[in-house]
């Protein structure tokens, strides 16, 4: 199978094109990338060589370069987005344009290319698009019949991919999936998300910022985790369906942020807390039965508190890849190379 892979140079993606070809060595990745700063082609250093993976340089809003890509390819895996809720709160833009808007083209491109719908489409969301969850109320899960009710302008635009792409599936009987999934961790994270960013200022000496009252609760999947459910989908998914994935694993931030400073024989001083993130959803929690029960996906690598020592472990083991990622010397690097998009 040959995949088209939108985002792949981002955590996500980069660790999902590591996967697929470890597990599918009859697959072949196209990765289309417009490396914003979130893209890093040094997280596929490892592999660039592999000729069953071929890197893009272009944009989801091209709707001429993703025809052609998609005549090419057997079936698509959407990952490319803006990702980190707070730059949406500071500027909401790049958020709908690439988020909206570039889901719609890559549709629209993939039409055009194969009008008779053969070619699948995973769309990979967020379990942000439910809004969030109370503290006292912990039998209270996300799922797929959950109603939207996103609350950040990131979420809004992940929620406004998920209608576009069910909007495909319904009108033109595309087969399109969408997956909504939790938090993830592990390697190749660009550290504003809190455990990469919490590791590396511990790592420089550095306070670690803990927003609000800490109590705040996410559901902790390690990425490959994440990325076994995305192919799993690809590959046994039901047309039109949803499903959500999830780590039956919540903790709250103070819980996290113990955990890392204890791995990192850190005491609670290096502990700051900041105001809070505007809108800051309480808790998330994904009951992931479906996928489970119709697909037969399980998580396997996401027992905690092991996972994240694994994670913790590889920024630890990589100083030079966050190093160039915090300086912004990547950036300088492949600016040069391919341009700015
Ligand atoms: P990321 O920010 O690390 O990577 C995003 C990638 O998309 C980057 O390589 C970037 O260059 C690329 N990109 C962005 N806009 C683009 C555009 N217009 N054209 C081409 N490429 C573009 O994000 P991530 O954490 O790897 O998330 C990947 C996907 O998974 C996103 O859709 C996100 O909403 C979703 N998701 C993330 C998490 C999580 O915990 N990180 C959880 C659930 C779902
Ligand atoms: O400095 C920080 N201090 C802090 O307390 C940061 C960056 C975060 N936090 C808190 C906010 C959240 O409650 O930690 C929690 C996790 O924050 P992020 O790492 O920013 O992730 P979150 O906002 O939960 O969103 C993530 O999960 C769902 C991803 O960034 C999204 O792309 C994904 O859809």
């Amino acid at each position: 199978m040959n995949i088209l892979l939108t985002g792949g140079s981002g955590f996500i993606g980069s660790n999902f094109v590591r996967l697929v070809l470890r597990e599918r060595p009859d697959y072949r990745v196209t990765n289309l990338d417009c490396l914003t700063y979130s893209g890093n082609p040094e997280n596929l250093a490892d592999i660039e060589d592999d000729d069953r993976y071929t890197f893009v340089h272009g944009n989801i809003c091209d709707l001429e370069l993703c025809t052609k890509l998609m005549h090419d390819c057997d079936a698509v895996v959407h990952m490319a987005a803006e990702s980190h809720v707070d730059r949406s709160i500071i500027d909401a833009r790049p958020f709908v344009e690439s988020n909206v808007l570039g889901t719609q083209t890559l549709l629209d491109a993939l039409r055009r290319a194969d009008p008779g719908g053969t070619k699948r489409f995973v769309h990979v969301s967020t379990d942000e698009v439910f809004g969030d969850l109370p503290l006292d109320k912990p039998e209270e899960l996300f799922s797929e019949t959950t109603p939207y009710a996103p609350s950040s302008p990131y979420s809004a635009s992940k929620a406004g991919s998920d209608m576009v792409a069910r909007a495909y599936a319904h009108t033109f009987g595309m087969p399109v999936m969408i997956t909504n999934c939790s938090n993830n961790h592990g390697p190749y994270q660009f550290p504003e998300k809190v455990i990469p960013l919490f590791v590396t200022n511990l790592i420089e000496g550095k306070k670690v910022p803990l927003y609000g009252d800490g109590k705040n609760v996410r559901d902790w999947l390690h990425v490959e985790d994440h990325c076994e459910a995305v192919l799993t989908v690809l590959e046994k998914g039901t047309p039109g369906e949803q499903y959500c994935i999830g780590g039956n694993n919540e903790r709250s931030n103070l819980e996290l942020t113990h955990a890392i400073l204890e791995l990192m024989g850190k005491g609670e001083d290096m502990i700051e807390p900041v105001t809070d993130r505007l809108g800051h959803d309480r808790r998330y929690a994904i009951d992931a039965t479906k996928i489970k029960r119709d697909l037969g996906w399980e998580p396997t690598r996401s027992a905690w508190p092991q996972a994240l020592e694994h994670t913790v472990k590889w920024y630890v083991d990589h100083p030079r890849w966050w190093q160039n990622v915090k300086s912004g010397a990547y950036r300088e690097y492949y600016a040069k190379q391919y341009g700015t998009r």
